[in-house]
């Protein structure tokens, strides 16, 4: 047991410097790292954890009979089983609009980068092939029809950035969106069938898993780009790969995976990927405001009782029943 008067803490796996700093000031924090004895266990009252540190799910929330919030590191929270949470009375918090027009920027490099074989052409200068002749002509953006799977806040930036491309856009979505003006088409098959470039931006989870199939593809075509900034979940990586083997497809640029950090070997081995690390969010200034708003949510849990970005499944409740 703790004497320590602060509420306790848990953390899945460490923050960075400054959001352990701030933690360990407003809370007694707990890392699992450390083991969980049951009567440490029966203290936590919140959560810190991170999309990437793995599944969340009501096991772990059996284990802790005090818990209240669960702080999010990260827009999306397939990693968190919100049901369950629900089920419990506890409040799950993510850190939405402080990432937006990062991931954006990333999508459009991406989306820019698999065109023109950024990547590849570098690789050409440094292996000290330019001598030896020009690097190959590469695809182009002009003239193409770009599709976005999920308009979204992310999709949103994504899109405001494209209408300077000049480029025609569509989007898909559950629902057609009022006051947006761009094409609307009610599938994931109908959009790729319109489009010669479909980039992904749902929130994983259930509903979205393999989404973009062996059909979506086949829908999107030989000239077709794929680029995914969202989850690997939403794509059928096997049919991916058979797609950008076979020719079905035409590249593919990639910064979510199935099953990360693992990559498969088959996409390492082909020429027209550009991959990716996880790096949508990840620069210095967008992972430190994650970070905070991640601790502002706890912080401001246990100091009045509500959270500042609850997620839709939890609603807190008005008034303090804990
Ligand atoms: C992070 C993300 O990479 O916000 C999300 O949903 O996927 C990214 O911003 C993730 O939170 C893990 O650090």
């Amino acid at each position: 047991m703790t004497d320590d008067p602060r509420p306790s803490v848990l953390c899945t796996a460490p923050f960075a410097p400054d959001i352990m700093a701030r933690l360990d000031a407003a809370f007694a924090v707990q890392r699992l790292a450390d083991g969980l004895p049951p009567d440490i266990a029966a203290t936590i009252r919140g959560l810190a954890t991170n999309t990437l540190h793995g599944r969340l799910g009501a096991d772990l929330m059996d284990r802790l009979p005090a818990l209240e919030v669960i702080a999010n590191f990260g827009v999306g929270y397939d990693n968190i089983d919100v049901t369950a949470a629900a089920e419990r009375g506890i409040v799950v918090t993510n850190t939405p609009g402080v990432l937006d027009e990062e991931v954006a920027d990333l999508a459009l490099a991406l989306l820019l980068a698999t065109v023109r074989r950024l990547p590849q052409a570098e690789r050409h200068l440094r292996e000290g092939k330019w001598p030896q002749g020009a690097f190959p002509l590469s695809p182009t953006l002009r003239g193409r029809r770009i599709g976005i799977l999920g308009l979204g806040a992310i999709g949103k930036a994504i899109a405001r950035r494209l209408a300077g491309f000049d480029v025609d856009l569509a989007y898909n979505g559950r629902h057609r969106q009022p006051g947006v003006d761009l094409a609307y088409y009610p599938t994931a098959e109908a959009l790729a069938a319109a489009v010669d470039v479909l980039v992904v931006v749902v929130p994983g989870g259930a509903a979205t898993a393999g989404m973009v199939d062996g059909a979506v593809l086949s829908a999107l075509g030989p000239q077709g780009i794929l680029v995914n900034v969202a989850r690997g979940s939403v794509v059928d990586e096997p049919a991916l790969v058979a797609a950008l083997q076979s020719g079905t497809i035409l590249g593919a640029g990639l910064d979510v995976f199935a099953h990360e950090p693992h990559v498969p070997p088959a996409l390492l081995a082909l020429d027209n990927v550009v991959l990716l690390p996880h790096i949508g969010s990840a620069s210095v200034a967008t992972r430190s405001a994650m970070g905070n708003l991640m601790v502002d949510n706890l912080v401001s849990w246990f100091a009045v009782g509500h959270a500042l970005t609850p997620v839709a499944e939890t609603p807190q409740p008005s008034v303090r029943i804990r």
